[in-house]
């Protein structure tokens, strides 16, 4: 089975994808090359973070690699928390105090739709490739499930029956989600290499 090296700091994408590439590819993780650092991603865009992270990894240890870069978009909140994301209520990953943010900014408000999107980003033989995914929904006015992670307990993906990513096994989530879509293409691509 092909190496491929997943450049993230977050726990939970690295199991997402180990699950949605099983059988198909060994995903190798930061630690697995011996980093422990903080990949800078201060771009604008979500692309931009994403191709920024892949970027970093491969020229500081001459690895192909891919990234992934997420955002929540909320409609009624002008595409916010977006590329903040991550650290939208503090300069940490403090996903409690996101989704309190993101409910206390959406309380009253009738606009729920919003979309998760995803940017991977590959580099692959010194070039550069990205997948996109995507997947439409509704933000609820309180916390569902306790599964997944980010913003899951607070996101009704329109495709469902009516529960959050985080009342949803990670399967159920992976095969309609942002990240489950854009890896789908990645995989296409590595397949097809
Ligand atoms: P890396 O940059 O190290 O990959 P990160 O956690 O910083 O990890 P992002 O910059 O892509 O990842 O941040 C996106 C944030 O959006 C993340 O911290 C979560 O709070 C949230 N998020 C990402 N994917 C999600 C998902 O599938 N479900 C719910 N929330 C998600």
């Amino acid at each position: 089975m092909k190496d491929i090296i997943f450049a993230t700091n977050n726990a939970h994408k690295l199991e997402e994808l180990r699950q949605i590439l099983a059988g198909r590819f060994n995903v190798l993780s930061l630690a697995d090359i011996d980093c422990h650092e903080d990949i800078p991603e201060t771009a604008p865009t979500i692309e931009g973070n994403a191709v920024m992270k892949a970027q970093w990894i491969h020229e500081h240890y001459g690895v192909d690699c891919f990234s992934d870069d997420t955002g929540l978009e909320i409609d009624a909140l002008g595409g916010e928390p977006g590329v903040h994301s991550a650290r939208y209520a503090t300069d940490g990953h403090d996903n409690i105090a996101n989704i309190n943010k993101v409910l206390t900014k959406m309380a009253g408000v009738t606009d729920r739709t919003a979309r998760f999107r995803t940017v991977i980003a590959l580099i692959m033989d010194g070039e550069l490739h990205t997948f996109k995914g995507e997947v439409e929904g509704r933000i609820l006015t309180e916390r569902h499930g306790e599964g997944g992670f980010g913003y899951d307990s607070i996101f009704q993906p329109v495709e469902g029956d009516g529960r959050t990513f985080g009342e949803m096994s990670a399967q159920e989530k992976n095969a309609i989600s942002h990240r489950g879509r854009a890896v789908a293409r990645l995989a296409e691509f590595l397949s097809s290499r």
